[in-house]
């Protein structure tokens, strides 16, 4: 039996084949869920477009989390159209890159903000809205990373704005618990993304992750899908606040 047979799944941050999201996306309909994707600008259009025709997507609507008439209208045409959600994924992140290549301490102020902003303040914004078109209950997941209790090298002003996202977590699924809806964060190991290869030395990051890591491979975009399956699906009921990691075991290795 599919785990999300008869659920509605909104998927935000697709920006490409290789996006996180779009892993999230396949498992998704893979078990059996309707998938809403939302794209960040005209850029990401035809991508989303194609990408999104690619898995019978029913939805596929722009949405900049960075402003906020952008994400009341999303989920504004959600209800004018009756849709009731299960699935919220929350896949998306952004800071300056010269904030990722810097000393953290020359981080600036606008820069400190945008990351925040679109990075953590986000999921605060579309949970506060996906809410009441959760109206069986529902599954909210994000995507983080060990920076964010870790000082890892480079990933700096992201690994604050990661801090923020996971108390975020923690703050949603208090208060949307007793509605039903559980709230999580997967912790994923590197992966290889748009986003990431615009890092300095991501690819000797991933070499060391292979050699460090108690499965000894990099994380796999489609095991972060399975896992946020699992997030999303029944079987995971009694789970939320939680950050659940899937990196191959790497967060719990000494030096
Ligand atoms: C962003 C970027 C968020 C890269 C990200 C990210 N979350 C994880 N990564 C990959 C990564 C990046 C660094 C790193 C480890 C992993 C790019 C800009 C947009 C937001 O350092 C050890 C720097």
């Amino acid at each position: 039996m599919p785990l999300l047979e008869g659920k509605t799944a909104l998927v935000m941050g697709v920006a490409n084949r290789w996006s996180i999201a779009w892993a999230v996306a396949q498992a998704v309909v893979r078990e059996g869920a309707r998938l809403i994707l939302t794209y960040q600008g005209e850029r990401q259009k035809k991508t989303a477009e194609d990408l999104g025709a690619s898995l019978k997507a029913s939805k596929i609507l722009p949405c900049d989390v960075g402003r906020d008439a952008e994400v009341a209208g999303l989920f504004d045409s959600l209800k004018q159209e009756n849709v009731r959600l299960d699935v919220l994924v929350h896949s998306l992140a952004f800071a300056n890159r010269e904030d990722l290549e810097r000393p953290f301490h020359e981080t600036s102020r606008d820069g400190f903000s945008l990351a925040l902003d679109v990075s953590a303040y986000s999921l605060v914004k579309v949970a506060h809205h996906a809410a009441p078109l959760m109206s069986e209950g529902g599954s909210v997941v994000t995507l983080t990373y060990l920076g964010s209790t870790r000082a890892v090298k480079n990933y700096n002003i992201m690994g604050v704005a990661k801090a923020a996202l996971e108390a975020s977590v923690r703050y949603l699924a208090s208060e949307l618990g007793p509605q039903g809806i559980r709230v999580n964060a997967i912790s994923a190991g590197p992966i290889k993304t748009a986003s990431a290869r615009a890092v300095k030395d991501f690819s000797s990051m991933l070499a060391a992750v292979e050699q460090k890591a108690p499965l000894r491979k990099n994380t796999d975009p489609a095991e972060v899908g399975d896992a946020a399956v699992f997030l999303a699906s029944h079987l995971a009921r009694g789970i939320t606040g939680e950050v659940l990691f899937v990196d191959g075991g790497y967060n719990i290795v000494g030096l």
